[in-house]
């Protein structure tokens, strides 16, 4: 009788690893052309926009953080039922049409194969190579998921100390390491003036973690409190090497040129500090670690098998 029980609870315990086969290259009998297509399409939108790395990426962050990776974060709000998208922290999220596009031209080369959240994932990846980021392969077999709720976004804030980020990002399997890894995608992209506002003097609260030379130039982009600039302005959030992706965000924030009180933060507090001066003096271990985290974090609660659905159109269930 303990031994059955015993046996069952083993082969509960395996059941879902037995099931989470992602895999490199699960397309390559059923779409045998869908990462082609995939790099084709964002090639072209990067060499119009470069920004589209910076979008993407937060996109798939933002989308493996809530429900885990099944593209819960495209559904569009329909009748009055709202989703994900219309969260607080969401807005802003973009890149929403590059893989509507993207889909199209799937569906045309092979209809009901591809999901939107391998989209999001493979996207991302290409889009990280052509900024000059690592090029690394990364599995696919993920579907699509079924639920997508406002209520369920709870992503990170970007006043929270390391310790509170760590709690969200260990909630979800990730190391302290893997963390100071993953903001490192903030070597690309903008951030509004709204969210950074907040430490400058220009607003009545200069944040003295913060270099003087660049309180003064986001202060006068972003205005101060009695004549704030209009339409929230967005500044980049790597003052150097903006559109690089490289390990230029970890020096930035090293001179005290972090923009956002977190980036700022992981230089500052001793539990990250030695992980910046490491990836900070070394390119080439910031590119490696970045690959083996973003794959990682692409494997957070994923559907596969029969769960889930392939979706026809991104920004809707199916039915
Ligand atoms: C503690 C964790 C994090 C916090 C608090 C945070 C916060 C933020 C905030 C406030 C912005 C500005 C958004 C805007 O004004 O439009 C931003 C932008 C961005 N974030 Fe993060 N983030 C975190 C982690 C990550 C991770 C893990 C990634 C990807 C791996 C990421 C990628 C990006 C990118 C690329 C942008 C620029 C977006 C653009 O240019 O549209 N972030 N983040
Ligand atoms: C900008 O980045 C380059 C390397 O990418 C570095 O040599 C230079 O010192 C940086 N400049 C500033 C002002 O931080
Ligand atoms: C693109 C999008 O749907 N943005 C929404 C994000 O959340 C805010 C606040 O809930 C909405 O006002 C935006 O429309």
């Amino acid at each position: 009788m303990v031994k059955l029980f015993s046996s069952i609870l083993i082969f509960l315990f395996l059941l879902p690893l037995a099931f989470s086969d992602l895999r490199v290259g699960f397309y390559s009998k059923s779409c045998p052309s869908a990462e082609t297509i995939v790099r084709r399409i964002v090639q072209n939108r990067f060499n119009r926009d470069r920004s589209i790395t910076a979008g993407l990426l937060r996109m798939h962050f933002h989308d493996c953080f809530v429900r885990g990776c099944d593209a819960s974060i495209l559904i569009d709000p329909k009748g009055g039922k709202a989703s994900e998208k219309q969260a607080g922290p969401n807005a802003s999220v973009r890149g929403y049409e590059l893989i509507d596009e993207i889909k199209k031209a799937l569906e045309k080369a092979c209809p009901l194969t591809v999901s939107c959240a391998d989209i999001i994932t493979l996207a991302t990846r290409d889009s990280v190579a052509l900024a000059g980021g690592p090029k690394y392969t990364v599995p696919t077999g993920r579907r699509d998921g079924l639920v997508s709720n406002p209520n369920d976004v709870n992503v990170p804030g970007p006043t929270f100390s390391v310790s509170q980020a760590l709690q969200s990002f260990s909630a979800k399997g990730l190391t302290l390491n893997e963390m100071v890894t993953l903001l490192g995608a903030h070597t690309v992209g903008f951030t509004h003036c709204s969210f950074v506002q907040g430490r400058l003097s220009s607003f009545g609260s200069r944040d003295a973690s913060m270099d003087s030379a660049l309180d003064s130039s986001l202060g006068r982009t972003c205005g101060s409190s009695s004549r704030p600039a209009r339409n929230d302005p967005r500044v980049f959030l790597d003052q150097n090497t903006s559109f690089v992706f490289d390990n230029e965000f970890y020096n930035q924030i090293l001179k005290k040129r972090g923009v956002l009180k977190i980036d700022q933060n992981l230089a500052d507090d001793a539990l990250s500090r030695g992980i910046v001066s490491g990836f900070a003096a070394n390119d080439g271990s910031f590119m490696q670690s970045f690959a083996n985290a973003i794959i990682k974090m692409g494997r957070i609660g994923v559907l596969v098998d029969n769960a889930g659905e392939i979706r026809k159109n991104c920004r809707a269930f199916n039915q």
